[in-house]
């Protein structure tokens, strides 16, 4: 397949300035009539060709000006025709089947009601148009179908009209005002029922507020419609941006490709990330629907109304707008524990990515499907670019930067150029060299020394980005980092301060240090790098128990164990330096667990262990079965010798009562941190108390994590409460799914068998991508199945592959980067992911989206 290039980018040589589009709906068929006004765009290339794409959809009819045409040719999916003049109308008839349409891009058929889904590249499997970003139109829908299958009728903007007629039917019709591309265009039609509110925006102008679930799902949005009214409360606070439309509405779909999609005054949402209960969700669930609620409603502005010239510039809006997310999330509850969760975040998702061979820059330049782009890099390493420029600047003058922007490029497609420039611009920031971080793929090595001489602390930085596909030799980058040097004694330090390294290596001196100080370095994550500083147990203990920046006390625990993990698996460790490390982190931990001045919130991300994906990619080649053996190890350990601190935890915890304030959720997450510890020191005190605290919970949260525990125990108590479990929760999809991801991710001896037989169950499905990730993610994060020595785990996850392709692209594709980090691993390991690989290269029909996938992956 053909890749294409950012540098071949040209203009459009038509626009499309209004569509007409009318709807005849059914399940089984829908006939779409299609009415676009085009003009000759002036900078476009003057070609009489107008080019419209399609997608396993063929036209009925074309009509130039109202003249039935023949002389129309295709090529490939796409539609060609040349037009004599300055401005036509060109009307195209064409016809779905929704309900065949598994791929769920397009229109298609979820749960009896219909739904489309067009970014990036949907809309031309609906109607032919030219399907790219920088083509903005108003849009005019019109729609009709049976009132009793379909009694709500939805699309972007305002209803306009509406009305019945006697044969049963009724139809709707639709115009938003704003000009937006077609990977914004969204149609909902089915039996529905609302959450209503209002919001009165800065102006005083009154919006609509709708969630739209199906019958008996309304109860559980109150949740999201808070987050909504809270997004919409915040960024007109916090950038200044309001609202456009007098009406937004959120339709909550149950089979969706990925999160939910920001179309214009309609976004679609995958059940997941809007209904929630105490009772179904868990606290973990209830932040990612405030999160993705606030990400798609803040896509109005970073995405909406400016939008992307072209999808290379994909982290235009995705890295800013998931930037902003972070940001409200922050402000919604504890910025220290969002900024630690969201770095966990980059370094399993991200940092795998940039250091393997489907690393790419956040711009990229160049793709065969844009869909497999839609990566941690652009979105999450695109987030941490932007909030470099943040952090320099400062937040006051990083909001003029953004005013700016969105003044600048309001209504237009822009590129990542426009919004570095409206920063430089606005902010006062001299951003040339920080470009390169849009350019080159590769997360930094920063080396880091220091040294004591008389009264100075001298820091020498060193850079280096690394090689990645197509990107052999790198230049230095602008890190900026905030540090801190500490006097040992007065447990104290004299300022933070920001040094920015902007060259292969720099030397920093700092005065006034009688002692050698200890140095507290990339505080807050300032720059999404990887710091290489071999130090002494003793420095991180310090900084784990005196860090005043809490990302950075974490980020000495964290430390603390990588360091101690890797030395082992390296087998480098003797005896006594293996119970002297111990000792250092048991020390630490017992320190975090007693602290009172530390919130049950930080508390718990202090206990969290680092992954096992991130402690791999501390290792140029890695032994799965190693690392999970030796963090394993250190979880037991830890449960033998903190067993009394961790109960008496775990029994405070277990005391307070349901709340959804910070007090009560911390001690929901501090609960099953501690049982997951005794359940590794003693797994009969595990499985007595995971039990007592499963039967006993009035909330997800307790229940889940509880079952988790049992989940991976060889314990009576396990078979009863998944039993329990599902028959409690039977005909709760988003629950179900639950009950599928804990046996997949269960450290159980005997877990592969186990995910055979849930493949099996009659609740599974390859239809639903909630259930098929619920599975295999599931099982593809759990090294005990995915890298099970028998190489079992890596041809379960071959044949899903080969066996969803046909069924959903998309969601196939999705699952190949995994086998693709088989370079990464030890060679008898490696060889069977590459054998799977291979096996699935030479498929012969494979999707685009799995075909890049698997010949990057092997390359
Ligand atoms: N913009 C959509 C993602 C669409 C993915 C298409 N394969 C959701 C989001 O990032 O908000
Ligand atoms: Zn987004």
């Amino acid at each position: 397949p053909p890749s294409i290039r950012r540098e071949d980018y040209l203009p459009p040589a038509w626009l499309v300035p209004e569509v007409a589009l009318d709807f005849r709906l059914g399940l089984e068929e829908t006939r779409v009539a299609s009415r676009l006004s085009v003009r000759r765009n002036p900078e476009g290339n003057g070609t009489a060709t107008l080019r419209l794409n399609g997608d396993q959809i063929t036209p009925l009819t074309l009509r130039i000006d109202g003249q039935e045409v023949h002389d129309w040719r295709m090529d490939g999916p796409d539609l060609l025709v040349a037009l004599p003049g300055e401005a036509h109308q060109v009307e195209i008839e064409t016809c779905l089947n929704p309900g065949a349409n598994s791929q769920l891009m397009g229109l298609y058929a979820s749960n009896g009601m219909l739904c489309t889904q067009c970014e990036a590249e949907g809309f031309r499997r609906i109607t032919f148009f030219p399907d790219r970003p920088d083509v903005l139109s108003t849009y005019t829908v019109r729609m009709r179908g049976d009132k009793a299958k379909f009694p709500i009728l939805l699309a972007n903007g305002n209803c306009t009209a509406q009305g019945e007629d006697a044969d049963g039917t009724h139809w709707a019709e639709w115009h938003d005002p704003w000009p937006k591309p077609s990977y914004l265009f969204a149609l909902v039609a089915g039996e529905l029922v609302a959450n209503h509110a209002t919001f009165t925006t800065m102006t005083g102008r009154t919006v609509d507020l709708n969630i739209w679930v199906r019958p008996g799902d309304e109860d559980r949005t109150q949740h999201a419609m808070d987050s909504l009214i809270a997004s919409m409360k915040w960024d007109e606070e916090t950038f200044g941006r309001e609202y456009d439309l007098d009406l937004f509405n959120i339709v909550a779909v149950s089979d969706f490709n990925m999160g939910a999609m920001e179309n214009k005054g309609l976004n679609v949402f995958n059940t997941r990330y809007v209904l929630a209960d105490p009772e179904t969700a868990t606290d973990a669930d209830y932040d990612a629907v405030e999160g993705v609620i606030g990400h798609e409603y803040f896509h109005n502005w970073s995405g909406n109304r400016v939008t992307c010239r072209d999808w290379f510039q994909l982290s235009l809006k995705e890295g800013f707008t998931v930037l902003r997310d972070q940001l409200f999330s922050a402000d919604m509850g504890s910025e220290a524990v969002k900024r630690i969760e969201d770095v966990r975040v980059l370094r399993i998702a991200q940092f795998p990515e940039d250091s393997g061979p489907l690393a790419h820059p956040i711009r990229p330049d160049s793709y065969q499907e844009i869909s497999n782009f839609y990566t941690a890099t652009v979105y999450n390493k695109g987030a941490e670019v932007i909030r470099m420029m943040r952090t320099m600047a400062g937040p006051e003058r990083f909001r003029k930067g953004t005013d700016l922007y969105f003044d600048r490029h309001d209504g237009q497609a822009a590129t990542c150029e426009d919004f570095v420039k409206a920063i430089e611009d606005g902010a006062g920031l001299d951003l040339r060299q920080f470009r390169l971080w849009y350019a080159q793929a590769g997360t930094p090595q920063v080396g880091v020394e220091l040294e004591h001489k008389g009264t100075q602390a001298i820091l020498r930085l060193t850079q280096s980005v690394p090689a990645t596909p197509g990107q052999p030799e790198k230049q230095p980058m602008p890190i900026p980092l905030r540090l801190a040097l500490y006097d040992r004694d007065r447990g104290e330090h004299s300022g933070e301060k920001l040094v920015v390294l902007d060259k292969d290596s720099d030397t920093f001196v700092f005065d006034g240090f009688a002692r050698p100080p200890v140095l507290s370095i990339n505080r807050g994550f300032s720059a999404p790098v990887a710091i290489r500083f071999p130090r002494d147990n003793a420095d991180l203990v310090f900084l784990a128990a005196h860090d005043d920046d809490p990302f950075a006390r974490y980020e000495a625990m964290q430390g603390l164990v990588v360091q101690h993990l890797v030395a082992a698996v390296s087998g480098q460790l003797d005896e006594a330096t293996r119970a002297e490390a111990r000792h250092a982190i048991g020390e630490a931990f017992a320190a975090i667990i007693a602290d009172p001045a530390l919130d049950d919130l930080m508390r718990g991300e202090l206990m969290i262990l680092p992954a096992e994906t991130y402690l791999a990619e501390q290792l140029a080649v890695s032994d799965p079965g190693a690392i999970h053996a030796e963090r394993e190890g250190l979880k037991r350990w830890l449960g033998r010798e903190l067993a009394g601190p961790l109960r008496s935890l775990h029994d405070r915890a277990a005391a307070v009562a349901y709340a959804r304030d910070a007090a009560a959720r911390g001690a929901r997450k501090i609960k099953t941190q501690a049982l997951t510890l005794i359940a590794a020191g003693d797994p009969a005190e595990g499985a007595r108390r995971a039990y007592a605290q499963y039967t006993a919970a009035d909330n997800m949260t307790d229940r889940q994590g509880a079952l988790m525990v049992l989940a991976s125990l060889d314990a009576p108590e396990r078979e009863e409460a998944l039993a329990d479990f599902h028959r409690r929760y039977e005909g709760n999809a988003l629950v179900i799914d639950k009950w599928f991801s804990l046996q997949a991710g269960s450290f159980h001896p005997r877990v592969l068998e186990h995910i055979r037989a849930l493949a099996r169950h009659p609740d599974f499905t390859m239809g639903n991508p909630n259930r098929v990730r619920a599975l295999y993610m599931a099982a593809t994060a759990n090294p005990d199945a995915f890298h099970h020595e028998s190489g079992e785990g890596y041809r379960m996850i071959g044949e899903l592959i080969r066996k969803l392709d046909p069924i959903n692209a998309q969601t196939a594709a999705r699952f190949v980067p995994a086998l693709g980090r088989w370079r990464r691993i030890e060679p008898v390991r490696a060889a069977q992911m590459r054998a799977e690989l291979e096996r699935t290269a030479a498929v012969p029909d494979l999707s685009r989206d799995v075909r890049e996938q698997v010949s990057k992956s092997l390359g």
